[in-house]
């Protein structure tokens, strides 16, 4: 085996993870609500044990997302309630909290054999749990690991993990992005990445709903604490009203941060009462997933989410807004 050169420390760690796992029949999970670094490690993950002889299949509680079905190509993979638990063991990517995987799996699934994440937050939920919260996404570390280690990548393989890190660093613009995430990017094109296809399933095939969406979502902003957080909402009933599907509200938060002079946007969710919401900031030193955790919610510094059940936007607003103001008198102002 060549030098370890991405991560020296962890990369035979999964390599050891990994030989744990012939002979077993394994299911490497999701997380809710998956996006780009979600399914693209989840590929990547299922293609690279199958190439080494190990019986893997992907699980997500939910659909994979419209934008993101290219990318799972021939991949095995398939809905939380469609699967049978057949003696698998369990793997997750990108996933902070088994929580994350959702109630049937985490029946099904008492114990977890190995977790690869770069969420800050993440639990350390597994036997061996491999987290790297400098990586830009899940699908950074991955590759790293598949670099290092020299596993075979095939062209699917490096499509799904540059879709990940694409995603992730909101196409290479959020601080998490490092030399060593254009690096592995850089290479992903050498196995076969296409940045072009990517960005033209990813953002050049929007429905004419979403954009209804975010048609609305622009209307609802409004400015907090000076102008420092911008807040959109969706309030409930639009989803129906305009015939976008949940995954559509995804990226509508970044106009809100988008503002010149806005540290925070803020996107709050109704559906049928349950709330979600998603914090994103522009630097790393707002910290909003300290934000997000006072709601049961977490993330990054610069993006995390919550969710609340059984209230309104009336009722949840004011509460949000207190906590924001009071985490923004004690952050104070970056140097
Ligand atoms: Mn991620």
């Amino acid at each position: 085996m060549k030098k370890s050169e991405f991560y020296p420390k962890e990369s035979p760690l999964f390599a050891a993870a990994v030989e744990q796992l012939k002979g077993k029949q394994v299911a490497v999970c999701g997380h809710l609500r998956p996006d780009g670094d979600c399914i693209g490690s989840i590929v990547a993950v299922v293609r690279v044990l199958r190439t080494l002889g190990i019986d893997a299949i992907g699980i997500n509680r939910d659909e994979v997302p419209a934008t993101l079905k290219a990318f799972v190509a021939d991949t095995p993979l398939m809905l939380a309630s469609d699967f049978e638990l057949n003696g698998h063991v369990a793997v997750t990517v990108d996933c902070a909290d088994k929580k994350r995987i959702g109630d049937r799996l985490i029946e099904l699934f008492p114990e977890v054999a190995l977790n690869v994440d770069h969420h800050i937050s993440n639990k350390a939920y597994a036997k061996e749990n491999l987290i790297i919260a400098t990586a830009s996404a899940t699908a950074e570390i991955l590759a790293g690991f598949y670099m290092d280690l020299g596993y075979e990548i095939d062209a699917v393989t490096a499509q799904a993990l540059y879709v990940g890190i694409a995603t992730d660093t909101g196409q290479f613009r959020f601080p998490s992005t490092t030399p060593e995430t254009f690096e592995i990017a850089r290479r992903l094109c050498e196995y076969g990445a296409q940045p072009s296809v990517a960005a033209h399933e990813l953002y050049e095939c929007e429905t004419f709903a979403k954009i209804k969406l975010l048609q609305h979502f622009l209307n609802s902003l409004s400015m907090e604490f000076d102008n420092r957080v911008c807040v959109g909402l969706i309030e409930n009933g639009v989803y129906a009203e305009t015939g976008a599907t949940i995954d559509d509200s995804e990226g509508l938060v970044d106009y809100a941060r988008s503002i010149a002079g806005v540290d925070i946007g803020v996107l709050i969710e109704d559906r049928d009462g349950a709330l979600k919401g998603s914090l994103r900031a522009k630097n790393p030193f707002y910290r909003v997933d300290q934000v997000a955790k006072q709601f049961n919610g977490g993330g990054h510094a610069c993006a995390a989410g919550l969710n609340v059940e059984n209230s309104s936007i009336k009722e949840f607003y004011p509460q949000l807004m207190e906590a924001l103001g009071k985490h923004l008198e004690t952050l104070g102002q970056p140097q």
